[in-house]
Parts: C-alpha cells; structure tokens; sequence
C-alpha cells in the first residue's frame, strides 16, 4: 500500500472513531523553537516543572517514540454553552464539564493506535498522547493543517474555532503528510488580548502561565495571589475568557454531541458553599472522575473560597 492510500485510510478510520479534524505532519524539530525556550527560561512556565524536564522532545519531537516518523493529529469538540450567572455558584471551563478527557478519549485513541498497527507490519509502532506527555500539540497541529496558532495561543480551526481537544498518534508507518496551515487569519483583531482579566499575554502569542487564571485554578497549589483573586470573579476552575471573545468561535463553535465526554450540565456551575465544605469522599464520589481531580479536593476548596471572597466584595 503507497503512503498516500494509507493516509487516507488513517484518517477515514479517525473519523469514524468520532474525532473531529485529522491531519498528518512530519517529526522535524520544531521551527518555533525560540518561543518554548525563552518562555521557559524567562519562567512563564510557573511551577510546571514537567514543561522544563520535557524541553528537549518538545523541540526534538522524533525523539519521543524511537523510531517515529509521523504524527497523526486529532481534534475531539468539547463546546457546551455556559450556563447564566446564579448566586452562590463558580463557573467550571468548558471541558471539564463531563469525563476526564484523558480517560474518556484513550478508548478511540487505543482504537486508532490498533488500526494503524494493523495497516503496516510486526516492527509497525503506534502510540497515543493527549496532553500527558512532551508532546508539542499545538505546533504539529498546525504543521498537519489543522489550524493556525491564535495571538491567544490557541490551536484554531478555521471551520469549528478552537473549543477542541487535540491528540497524537506517534507511528512509523509510511504516510503521507499534509501542507502546513501557513495563514495567520487572526489579522488586527486583538480581543483576546484585550479581554483577558489578568493582562496575562505579556505580547501577542505569549502567555505568562503565572498569570493566567487557568494555570492560578488548575496547576498551581499554593495560595491564589492577592492581586489576581478579584480578576478571578467567578471562575472556580479554568478560564474560557480568550477563547469566548473570539469571533472564530462565536462563528462557528457547536455544542459537542458525543457521548464519549459525558458532559454533564450541572457540572457547568457549582455551588460554592458545599465545595468549600465538601468532604473527601463525597469530592471523589462527584467529581473524581472529571478533570477537577487535578486540583483535588484542596485546590477546588481553595478556588471556592476565593470566589465567594469575590461574590462578597460585589
Ligand atoms: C502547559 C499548558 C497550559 C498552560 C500554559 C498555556 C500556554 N499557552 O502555554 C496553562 C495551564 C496556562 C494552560 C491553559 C489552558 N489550556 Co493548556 N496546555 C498546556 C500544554 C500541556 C503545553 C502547552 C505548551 O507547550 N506551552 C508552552 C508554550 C510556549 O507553547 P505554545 O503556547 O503552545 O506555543 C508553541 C506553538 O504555539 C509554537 N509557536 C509559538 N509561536 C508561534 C507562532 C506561529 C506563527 C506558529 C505557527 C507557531 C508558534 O511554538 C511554541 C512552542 O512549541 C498543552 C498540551 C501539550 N502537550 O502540548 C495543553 C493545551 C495547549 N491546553 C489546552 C487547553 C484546552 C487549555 C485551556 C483552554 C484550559 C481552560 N479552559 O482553562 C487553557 C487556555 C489558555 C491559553 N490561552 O493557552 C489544549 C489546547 C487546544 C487548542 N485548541 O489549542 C492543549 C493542546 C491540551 C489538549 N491536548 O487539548 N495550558
Ligand atoms: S485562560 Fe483566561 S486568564 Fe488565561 S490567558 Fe486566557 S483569558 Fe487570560
Ligand atoms: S480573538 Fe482575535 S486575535 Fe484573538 S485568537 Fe481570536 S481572532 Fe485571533
């Protein structure tokens, strides 16, 4: 079978198994590498010390799975409309209204690793990656032609916007690459620069993570800062502020129809009260299945008091 049958044939499958967008890219090293080194060393990483102990395979991304040759990019929708403001609630992002997107997509990605492995030979290597792992995601999706990267950094597709996961079959097998998406169509626009709480793009296309509402909810696990709590307002985990503005995707997002998320919309909006009080076993029972285990019960306890700190001050 030529590269180009095959291409085709991985991507039908992709497509079946539910994913979204698909697009094929070469492991060259990363033409961008400037930008993930000075951001690091510059420490816009905060403490995500995984980001510096995975430098070198973001920039050498054939090193990550000996023997890889291609990336296989994937999109999986995640759009759901947020709720109206009610009292005593925290708004929760967009994704993490449902499974742990980890989870919950390993079953199609195990299913797409297996047909690719059935397409080539005994020494055919194909293995999966969503957001665990040093894998550049946003850059080989570009490269494969999926998108462009936005000024708010985010991976955006011309026909859906950007409210989507992305993942990654690393693979051996001979197929055959897409053309990069070369255009930049964010053009003048800077509403996402403009409309984020915490002026955290330091320029366009660079975000200070120490800053950012998502990274304060999600990654980090000391006190918010004093200083960022109030641009918090009600966001209790994540922020969706810079992709809402986007006229990419007031266009053209659609509510996400799959069943694998299990999105819930009850999981949209949480009663502050009880989480600030909720106790471990009742967290693991409610939310130990969705991506609001990361922070754990002390992170979101923590968020939820800020936020009622924030609902207090208005
Ligand atoms: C660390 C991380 C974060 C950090 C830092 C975010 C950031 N902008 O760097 C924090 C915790 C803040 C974060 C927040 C969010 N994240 Co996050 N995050 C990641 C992670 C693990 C690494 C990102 C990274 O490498 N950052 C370092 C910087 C330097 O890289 P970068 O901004 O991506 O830039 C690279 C390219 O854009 C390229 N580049 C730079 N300039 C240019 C210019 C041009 C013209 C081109 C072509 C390329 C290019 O080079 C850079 C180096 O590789 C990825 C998953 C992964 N494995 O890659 C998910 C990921 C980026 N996150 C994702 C999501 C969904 C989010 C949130 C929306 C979650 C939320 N609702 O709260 C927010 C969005 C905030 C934002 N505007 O980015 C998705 C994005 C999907 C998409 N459509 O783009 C990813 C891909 C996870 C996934 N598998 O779906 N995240
Ligand atoms: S996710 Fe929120 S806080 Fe972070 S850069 Fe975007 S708008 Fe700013
Ligand atoms: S809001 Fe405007 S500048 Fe920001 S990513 Fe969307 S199109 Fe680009």
């Amino acid at each position: 079978m030529n590269s180009r049958s095959a291409a085709k044939l991985v991507k039908d499958r992709a497509r079946e198994l539910g994913f979204d967008r698909v697009g094929i890219c070469d492991l060259s090293p990363a033409p961008h590498e400037k930008a993930l080194v000075d951001w690091l060393d510059n420490g816009m990483a905060g403490e995500m010390k995984y980001m510096h102990r995975q430098r070198d395979k973001r920039l050498r991304p054939a090193d990550i799975v000996p023997g890889a040759t291609r990336a296989v990019v994937v999109t999986f929708n995640y759009y759901n409309v947020d709720p109206p403001s009610s009292e005593g609630t925290g708004l929760v992002a967009k994704y993490a209204r449902g499974e742990d997107y980890h989870s919950a997509l390993s079953v199609p990605l195990t299913a797409l690793e297996e047909y690719i492995r059935s397409l080539g030979n005994d020494d055919t290597i194909a293995k999966a990656y969503v957001d665990a792992g040093p894998v550049p995601e946003r850059e080989l999706a570009q490269r494969a032609g999926l998108g462009w990267i936005g000024k708010n950094t985010m991976l955006i597709d011309p026909e859906t916007g950007s409210f989507f996961f992305i993942a990654v079959v690393l693979t051996n097998l001979e197929l055959e690459v897409d053309a990069p998406f070369e255009a930049d169509r964010c053009g003048s626009c800077r509403l996402c620069l403009d409309a984020c709480p915490t002026d955290a793009f330091t320029e366009e296309r660079v975000l200070d993570s120490r800053l950012c509402i998502s990274y304060l909810t999600i990654e980090y696990r000391g006190e918010i800062p004093q200083g960022l709590a109030p641009a918090m307002s009600d966001r209790v985990f994540g922020c969706d502020v810079c992709q809402d503005v986007c006229p990419w995707n007031k266009k053209f997002a659609e509510p996400a129809d799959s069943e694998v998320l299990n999105l819930q919309p009850e999981l949209a909006r949480i009663n502050l009260r009880e989480l600030a009080e909720i106790s471990a076993s009742d967290f693991d029972d409610r939310y130990g299945w969705t991506p609001l285990e990361r922070p754990g019960r002390e992170g979101m306890r923590r968020n939820a008091e800020v936020v009622l700190g924030n609902r207090e001050r208005v």
